[in-house]
């Protein structure tokens, strides 16, 4: 079997051209793409894989990247040299306990580990932030100036002043977790030495964590992929899991073989045309960035108009749908359907041909989708976190949901609850940290603004929680597996700016395995080992009825003078002088025995760890299912969500106290219902200023954000590009290929152009994580979209907008 690279990595909206995910992701097509990738086809049995003394040996490692997905890899050793790397092929392969695939990227694993731009040394900073020049120190020397400076920081502003960055590029780890911060081990290093100040939120999901909390109680779940199977109908809004959930773990194979049994229709409601639409979809519903509400809204009113709602579901477990639910604190006609009908308090029927206008979407298309979606169960509607990544991100979560509630599919097979998919995870005993004496925490966004005006941020305008307001400015920035200095944060040039100042944040520790643009502006870098150096236990992220965790193990030796972070912490440890209470006398692998050992005490099925060494991977076939809230759908009063009434509220007193009480911008809006307001930078503005052009980003499979991102290999198969509509560019004499300039006030970069019908017209999009390449003229040659993206949070979460800009481009070059 040839299988064409690009075509692997660029599904075609042609039918025909469309492949089954499993050959997506089966070894076989990936071996056999002619790469000169160091593949190879043999097999080799797992009974094989114990260590030899041959000349070629196989390990187990794994890909810990936050993809939303979790890999094997099987490292072939000769040497001491990783040669090739391929993935799981042990077992018949049979769903619910299928082989756990990695994607192209896990693949180029021997890419990453061998990199020119692996970090050697620990490297101390001769030139100014953001410009690379750095010598070499030694380990004594980093310690010594590292614990030196944490201790003079917390004496002259307090713990409060030490903070540990968003950074999730060893997520999947257990002694490596980077991801939350209060879960790594550099955490346990500070709580032992006073505490840091901690973050809460994500760059993932800020906006749907604080939203649809508020309609379901805590973090919304829904039913898993698997489910798919039992659905008639299925509604992705912003989802796109054939990129976002790779892999034969991941969503997307659940996704596929789910669909595949129950033969459900499949909507696909984005900006663009998806990898996951890709020949799957019976309708893609194109729509403009950050208009979901209002297309929601108008759905609801052809349901509601034409009887299509399930009104006993929306009685008995539903708060403010009509009047007879509202909670006595809501004024009269602030319920949705009043709002709906427009009888509540704007007075504006939400007709398909309202919405329209708003979304781009013609009224038939919308009332045809109304129907469709109101008549067929059960019909499981889906959002990724594409859409809540925007300005209102936090209604439009709660928006997409309204689907589920006026169609009564929450908590029943097939149905769900319009979050994320759902999943099964085995419990796996974590590194204990220990607890922050600091309370205070900042939402990860607003870092940056914590450095520079940190005393004036409050709970009710910032969002500080732990306390009324920050005492403290940001002084000092652990930044462990994380390109969210620079990279991965909005507004690099503002970024760029503040960190100029070296009396603002006095001191930035960069642990990483490459020179990333974030580890330029470091004061001292720590070169950490990859997966392939060390061993760690490795979790699942979604995986749907089949969860599984895997046991990587040391591959090769250390690279260079990297170390480990559990070394990098115990050296730390001791020159701030807690050793034995952060090792507690065991080393990496003493802990990885330990961490196993009280797992097996609360699971003995498990396999031992010399076996699980031997496996590297250990799946559980889930016989049933995840249904999200069928318990409460059985029994709302014996199993009551955490939400202030026990049940779903589609008006939340929550909500309505929040926007009377926080203090917000004009253009900023909290509402206790999921009601369309048009935002900063939304379409709207689109028809005012100088940038006409929506820009919306989205999740790469060329990188997992901006790892693997430095792998040539990966850029040629899927190019950096921005996507644009003929009609926009045929205006702007801009034909495929050509070098663009996408700009606005905060910035500009420099690319290729992507021409196709694949995206609205208004529309352009980029993906996002390609390395920052600055030319010293503030001009980006990456295509690093956060030179463009605004660091104003999110009016509830204080989250990153990142898919909600707006730009202008132009042609700079013809191909
Ligand atoms: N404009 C825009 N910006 C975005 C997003 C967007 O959609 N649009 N998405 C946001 C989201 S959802 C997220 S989660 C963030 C992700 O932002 P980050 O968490 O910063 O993710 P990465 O860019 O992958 O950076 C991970 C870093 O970890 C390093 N790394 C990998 N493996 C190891 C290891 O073993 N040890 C160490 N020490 N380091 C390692 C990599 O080299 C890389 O520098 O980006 C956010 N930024
Ligand atoms: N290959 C790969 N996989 C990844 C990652 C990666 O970087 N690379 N990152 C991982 C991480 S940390 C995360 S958080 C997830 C991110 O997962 P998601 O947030 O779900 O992924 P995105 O690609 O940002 O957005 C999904 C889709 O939403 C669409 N979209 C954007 N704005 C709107 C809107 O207003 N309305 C609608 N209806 N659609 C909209 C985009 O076009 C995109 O196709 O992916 C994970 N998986
Ligand atoms: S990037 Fe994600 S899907 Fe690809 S190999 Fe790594 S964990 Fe698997
Ligand atoms: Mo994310």
């Amino acid at each position: 079997m040839k299988i064409n690279l690009k075509s692997l990595l660029n599904p075609q909206i042609d039918r025909r051209g469309f492949l089954k995910s499993s050959a997506l992701f089966s070894g076989a097509a990936a071996v056999t793409a002619g790469l000169t990738l160091p593949f190879k086809t043999t097999k080799v049995q797992a009974s094989t894989l114990a260590e030899s003394a041959d000349k070629e040996k196989v390990v187990w490692s794994a890909c810990t990247v936050n993809c939303g997905s979790r890999c094997p890899l099987k490292m072939h050793v000769e040497n001491g040299e990783i040669k090739w790397v391929d993935t799981d092929n042990s077992g018949d392969d049979n769903y619910g306990e299928h082989q756990v695939r990695a994607c192209l990227r896990g693949r180029s694993m021997r890419r990453r580990v061998y990199n020119p731009d692996r970090l050697k040394y620990p490297m101390k900073r001769i030139g100014k932030r953001g410009e690379g020049k750095f010598k070499r120190i030694s380990w004594d020397e980093a310690f010594t100036d590292i614990a030196a400076d944490i201790t003079r920081i917390k004496k002259e502003y307090g713990n409060e002043a030490i903070y540990l960055n968003y950074g999730t590029g060893t997520l999947g780890g257990t002694v490596t977790k980077s991801w939350p911060p209060g879960g790594s081990l550099l955490a346990r290093l500070m709580n032992l030495s006073g505490g840091y100040l901690n973050h809460y939120g994500d760059y993932s999901s800020a906006q749907i964590a604080a939203g649809l909390s508020h309609t379901y109680g805590g973090w919304a779940n829904n039913n898993s992929p698997s489910d798919l199977e039992n659905s008639k109908l299925i509604v992705q809004f912003g989802n796109n899991p054939a990129e976002t959930r790779m892999s034969g773990g991941g969503v997307i194979h659940h996704f596929m073989e789910g669909k595949a049994k129950s033969n459900a229709r499949l909507i696909v409601v984005d900006p663009r045309y998806t990898d996951t639409a890709g020949g799957r979809e019976d309708q893609w519903i194109p729509i403009r960035p950050g208009t979901d509400t209002a297309f929601i809204a108008a759905m609801a009113h052809v349901m509601i108009t034409e009887n299509l709602v399930d009104q006993p579901f929306l009685d008995k477990y539903c708060v403010g749908y009509d009047e007879k639910t509202l909670p006595k604190s809501a004024p009269a006609k602030s319920d949705y359907k009043s709002y709906i009908l427009g009888s509540g308090e704007d007075a504006v029927e939400k007709t398909p041909e309202w919405a329209s206008k708003i979304t781009g979407i013609p009224a038939d298309i919308i009332i045809k989708a109304a129907r469709e979606i109101g008549s067929t169960k059960p019909c499981a509607v889906i959002q990724g976190w594409g859409i809540q990544r925007t300005a209102n991100g936090e209604i439009a979560s709660r928006a997409v949901a309204m689907l589920s509630l006026l169609t009564g599919n929450v908590g029943i097979n097939g149905g769900g609850s319009g979050a994320r998919e759902g999943g099964s995870s085995i419990p796996f005993v974590r590194f204990p940290t220990l607890q922050n004496p600091v309370e205070a925490s900042i939402p990860m966004f607003l870092w940056t603004d914590a450095i520079v005006r940190g005393p004036e941020m409050t709970a009710v305008k910032d969002g500080i929680r732990g306390k009324d307001k920050l005492d403290v400015p940001i002084k000092f920035i652990w930044n462990y597996a994380g390109n969210c200095i620079i990279n991965q944060h909005s507004d690099i040039n503002r970024t760029h700016d503040i960190l100029q100042d070296e009396k603002a944040c006095e001191m930035i520790v960069v642990i990483d395995n490459h020179m990333t643009s974030s580890a330029k502006y470091a004061d001292i870098i720590l070169p950490d080992l990859t997966t392939s150096e060390q061993s760690d236990f490795c979790m699942d992220a979604s995986a749907g009825n089949m969860p599984y965790f895997i046991f990587a193990s040391q591959v090769i030796k250390p690279q260079f003078e990297a170390k480990s972070i559990y070394d990098i912490c115990t050296g730390l440890a001791e020159k701030l002088g807690v050793k034995e209470a952060f090792t507690e006398g065991r080393d990496q692998e003493g802990w990885l025995r330990h961490l196993y050992q009280l797992t097996r005490a609360q699971d003995p099925s498990l396999p031992e760890f010399e076996a699980m060494r031997k496996q590297g991977i250990y799946k559980r076939k889930v016989k049933d299912h995840f249904v999200a809230y069928q318990d409460f759908r059985n029994n709302p009063k014996a199993n009551p969500l955490s939400t202030p009434s026990g049940k779903i509220e589609i008006y939340s007193e929550k909500l309505a106290e929040l926007a009377e009480t926080w203090d917000l911008a004009e253009d900023e809006v909290i509402h206790p219902l999921p009601v369309y307001a048009p935002t900063f930078e939304g379409w709207e503005d689109s028809k005012q200023g100088n940038y006409p052009l929506q820009l919306t980003g989205f999740h790469y499979k060329s990188r997992t954000h901006s790892t693997y991102g430095n792998v040539s290999l990966l850029q040629d198969a899927a190019p950096q590009e921005m996507w644009i509509n003929p009609m926009d560019a045929q205006g702007r004499g801009i034909n495929n290929g050509d070098l663009i300039r996408i700009f606005n006030d905060r910035g500009e970069l420099h690319i290729a152009a992507k021409v196709t019908p694949r995206i609205l017209p208004g529309v352009v999009a980029l993906g996002e994580g390609a390395w920052y390449a600055p030319d010293g003229q503030k001009i980006d040659h990456g295509g690093c979209i956060n030179v463009l993206t605004t660091q104003r949070p999110s009016p509830l979460a204080k989250g990153n907008p990142q898919h909600t800009n707006l730009v202008d481009v132009q042609l700079v070059n013809k191909v």
